[in-house]
């Protein structure tokens, strides 16, 4: 794969973030997805999140699978950590570079066929285990990559660019989240940027497994009349259940909400996240009622969005195995390797 970089010309009016740095400094290279692939606004909306957060890009991981969608970590933040895996095997890696360093943000970019279909166990136990990363599933419907084949999340009676129709059910990466026992999920529109960038970073600020589903057309397979994941059928059908403004620590939350309609939810690292909800009823922490909610508006056909569920006090992989509270570079040489004597014991044990 050839990779073009973007010229580095300084524009000097960019403004900068606490730590000097421009949107600039948060790219990757040129994109090489088709011109109006919803893949590349998640792609901007990634880049603005986390310059909006002052994040240093080397305490990044970023990763993922195969598939188009699978090609964004190229596009954004050239100066992190980045591994593009095995088709469906996002997961296992950020698994296994999160149990080396758990201090960094870990962000996982997949696609429908890479996350429901391949890598559906993978998906399913990366929920389970929480781990603390943020896993977005750039959901187009089909197999971008390999030519628009149906994926796991077409929608049934939604038919592909030559017309056959879809008879299989289809997996809805949110409600299975949920039923999974996962500790966030939201779902989004790569064409809503102002809903896109909080959602962002409020996964990466939660502390376990953010699952954020967006919706992001395929215009070169799967943007006709017939498909449920069209530019045109998603604004139709668009349901923002749930708005969610980010407060950094350092602000105050000063807007007054009347009663019921919004929900502040702090964040282990005194983050607020104050969730506005279109109905007073709506309850993100319930999940039963968001349940309910999605499959209620799924029979009308209605694309619910937003940080539809959050439960901050499950336990995450490394507080459930009790883990060091460094980095494992951080860590002394003889508190990682213990020597033969205790390496001995520890078969003794097993005898
Ligand atoms: C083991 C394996 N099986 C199949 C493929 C072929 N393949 C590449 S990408 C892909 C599907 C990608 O679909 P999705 O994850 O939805 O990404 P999109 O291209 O739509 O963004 C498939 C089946 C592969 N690369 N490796
Ligand atoms: S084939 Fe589809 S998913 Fe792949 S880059 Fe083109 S528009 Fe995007
Ligand atoms: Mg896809």
């Amino acid at each position: 794969m050839t990779y073009q970089a973007k010229p580095t010309i300084d524009f000097p009016g960019l403004t900068k973030n606490k730590l000097g740095l421009t949107l600039r400094d948060y790219e990757g290279v040129a994109s090489t997805l088709c011109a109006g692939c919803g893949h590349d606004s998640i792609t901007a909306a990634i880049v603005q999140a986390f310059w909006e957060l002052d994040t240093r890009p080397e305490e990044v991981i970023k990763i993922s699978g195969i598939g188009c969608s699978s090609k964004t970590p190229a596009y954004f933040l050239s100066g992190s950590h980045g591994f593009n895996s095995v088709h469906g095997r996002m997961p296992s890696i950020a698994t296994g570079a999160m149990a080396a360093n758990r201090n960094f943000y870990c962000i996982g970019l997949s696609g429908d066929g890479d996350s429901l279909s391949i890598g559906m166990g993978q998906f399913a136990h990366v929920i389970r285990r929480n781990l603390n990363m943020l896993y977005i599933i750039e959901n187009n419907g089909v197999y971008g990559l390999t030519k628009g084949q149906f994926s796991a999340a077409a929608d049934p009676g939604s038919t592909n660019k030559k017309g056959d129709v879809n008879h299989l059910q289809a997996i809805d990466p949110v409600s299975t989240a949920i039923t999974l026992g996962g500790s966030f999920a939201a779902r989004s529109f790569s064409g809503d940027k102002d809903q896109l960038v909080p959602l962002i970073k409020a996964g990466l600020k939660h502390r376990g497994c953010a699952i954020l589903d967006v919706i992001s057309p395929c215009v070169t397979f799967n943007n006709h009349a017939g498909s449920t994941k069209s530019y045109e059928h998603v604004r139709e059908f668009y349901h923002p259940a749930i708005h969610t403004d980010f407060v950094p620590p350092s602000e105050e939350i000063r807007a007054a909400y009347a009663d019921g309609e919004a929900m502040p939810i702090e964040l282990h690292d005194g983050t607020t996240l104050v969730l506005k909800k279109a109905h007073a009823d709506y309850d993100p922490t319930s999940r039963q009622k968001v349940l309910h909610y999605l499959e209620e508006h799924r029979l009308k056909q209605q694309i619910v969005t937003g940080l539809l569920y959050i439960n901050e006090d499950l336990p995450t992989m490394h507080q459930a195995n009790d883990t060091v509270p460094e980095a494992l570079v951080h860590q002394d040489y003889k508190d990682l390797n213990p020597g033969s004597e205790a390496l001995i014991k520890l078969q003794e044990k097993m005898r």
